[in-house]
């Protein structure tokens, strides 16, 4: 780098988390030579910076984890139904090593630009050390769920106490034993780390700005019998998740929730909480389509809460009744409504009274003080869109993406956007994504993606681009999608309202996995439809 040449590789690929580590290794097989900028000192992505207490994954361990290696599916193991931070982080550098991917992923390096050259049809990638990468082919494995969002509160900047995001926790242990802690927020990252804070702390303040919904996850060590069950099948589950919308291989109710008895839907639920997990929201057929149909869970749920916490007053504020239930993300817990039976537990309620200020010492809630040691921050994400506007991507015609998505993001299956040659996206907007088991998504376009990328170059073409009325279709489709659905009716990150003058836009497409990559490798089998692909010079539409 010293002279400030570029240096130059086939693929560059933007993150060291699930889907730049694949990404990776099926460029690797392609014999193209690539290369993985990470900001992080090591891989895993997200589960890397969200190290908080408790941090778990909601999609159950057996599911939860690669599918493209017999090998490796079989030779890991895990401890755990759902599988803790930790242990997920150990899998990811475990794959690494396995895979030998590290030689591969430069470190401690932050892209901060990416740049279309025109001339040639490469990406200028640029780092915040200043070095400076040069590649055909330019791949953000950025994550959806990876800029940590910070609230705007008056007067944080003034908080003498230590300040966490569960998004980017320490990696030295923090000991908050004898403490007065805040939480800020209760999604599912609050709602994890709530409990362990409470036993930790002196006294634990929750500022609730709106209760949601939470199962009781019902975790347990891994059963030696289930995982042999899967394991002695692996492959054959795996494509049976794949034809499920969520990309995860469950049990789901065929009926609407209306056209069964009142005791018959009681049962279910019943069952469901008894199992544990999200997967209560897949009892019935109609659940995130009918609201009547979801208001029959919705009371289960809140019946729940009520019989759970002690003291009525306190269960009403962690009531949700703002939004449809699974319309937010659906979170599961362990122990999170008990919590607030704790004698050192105090719910504060920012509905009736939303957060003045904090002061050097405490959080100011309408006239009334708290005084805290730490605070934590719960506070989500700027998802999907975030990691990607924090890079400086430039396409043709020096067209800023920002500039592109100023009304929201538009892109063509998620995985391309036009006016931005050469540049895949990874679970992007527009893609299921988030709504899915995302290693499944993860894999599915990353395979996509690799297979594109081995096409261009059979057919010796170096250029392929979303052409903008695919894109507008595609757009026209997600949105439809989005619309008949529930999940429109909920104030959620999908739709982007949590971030400060962000456009409220449905981000994720709903049709679901099968269905999402049906359309998906139709259009590479219909020889790329919707896309310019061309030669190294001069455009040939195909
Ligand atoms: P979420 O689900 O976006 O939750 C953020 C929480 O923080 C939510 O309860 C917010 O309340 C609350 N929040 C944010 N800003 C404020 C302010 N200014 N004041 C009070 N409360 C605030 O993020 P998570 O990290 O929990 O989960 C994100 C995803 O990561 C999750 O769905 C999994 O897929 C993994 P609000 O609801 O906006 O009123």
């Amino acid at each position: 780098h010293a002279d400030g040449e570029a240096v130059a590789y086939d693929v560059v690929i933007v993150g060291a988390g699930f889907a730049g580590m694949y990404m990776l290794h099926l460029a690797r097989g392609l014999g193209l030579s690539a290369i993985v900028l990470e900001a992080a000192y090591g891989v895993g992505g997200t589960w890397f910076w969200n190290r908080y207490p408790g941090a778990r994954c909601d999609v159950e361990s057996m599911q939860y984890s690669y599918s493209f290696s017999e090998e490796l599916q079989q030779e890991w193991h895990w401890s755990e139904r759902y599988a803790s931070q930790p242990e997920i982080l150990a899998y990811a550098n475990f794959v690494a090593n396995k895979f030998d991917l590290l030689r591969d992923i430069r470190f401690n390096t932050r892209v901060v630009r990416a740049a279309f050259q025109e001339e040639d049809s490469h990406w200028l990638v640029s780092t915040d050390a200043g070095n400076r990468y040069q590649a055909k082919w330019c791949v953000m494995a950025t994550g959806c769920l990876s800029a940590a969002q910070t609230p705007n509160i008056p007067g944080l900047d003034s908080f003498k106490g230590q300040i966490y995001h569960t998004g980017n926790w320490p990696h030295e242990p923090v000991d908050l034993s004898g403490q007065k802690v805040g939480a800020i927020g209760t999604g599912s990252s609050g709602i994890q780390v709530i409990p362990e804070l409470a036993a930790q702390a002196k006294h634990l303040y929750v500022f609730q700005r709106t209760p949601n919904f939470s199962i009781p996850a019902r975790n347990k060590p891994m059963d030696a019998e289930y995982e042999h069950s899967w394991k002695s099948n692996y492959a054959e589950r795996r494509a049976q998740a794949r034809t499920m919308p969520a990309g995860i291989l469950s049990e789901l109710g065929a009926k609407s929730a209306l056209d069964v008895s009142a005791e018959e839907r009681l049962k279910e639920y019943e069952r469901r909480w008894a199992l544990g997990g999200t997967g209560l929201t897949v009892a019935f057929s109609d659940l995130l389509k009918n609201a009547d149909a979801n208001e029959t869970a919705a009371l289960f749920v809140r019946g729940k809460i009520r019989s759970v916490v002690n003291d009525q007053k306190v269960a009403e504020i962690l009531t949700p009744v703002d939004h449809p239930i699974g319309a937010k993300r659906i979170c599961a817990d362990t122990k999170y409504f008990e919590t607030f039976n704790r004698d050192n537990v105090t719910l504060v309620d920012l509905r009736s009274n939303p957060i003045r200020e904090a002061s050097s010492n405490g959080i100011l809630v309408g006239s009334e003080l708290y005084e805290i040691d730490s605070l934590v921050l719960a506070t989500g994400f700027d998802a999907m869109t975030g990691a990607l506007s924090k890079i400086d991507i430039v396409g043709r015609q020096a067209l800023p993406l920002k500039e592109k998505w100023r009304d929201g993001p538009n892109t063509y299956l998620g995985l391309m956007t036009a006016g931005f040659p050469n540049l895949f996206i990874v679970t992007g907007p527009g893609s299921p994504s988030v709504l899915t088991n995302v290693i499944v998504a993860i894999e599915d376009n990353v395979e996509w993606i690799a297979d594109c990328i081995e096409h261009l170059v059979d057919i010796d073409a170096d250029y392929i681009e979303a052409e903008a009325a695919a894109e507008k279709t595609w757009m026209e489709q997600v949105r439809q999608a989005a619309e008949g659905t529930l999940y429109v009716h909920a104030k959620s990150w999908y739709l982007g309202v949590n971030i400060p003058g962000k456009p409220a836009v449905f981000m994720p497409y709903v049709g679901g996995v099968p269905i999402y990559q049906k359309i998906c490798e139709g259009v590479a089998a219909d020889e790329y439809r919707g896309f310019i692909v061309a030669g190294s010079f001069g455009l040939r539409k195909k």
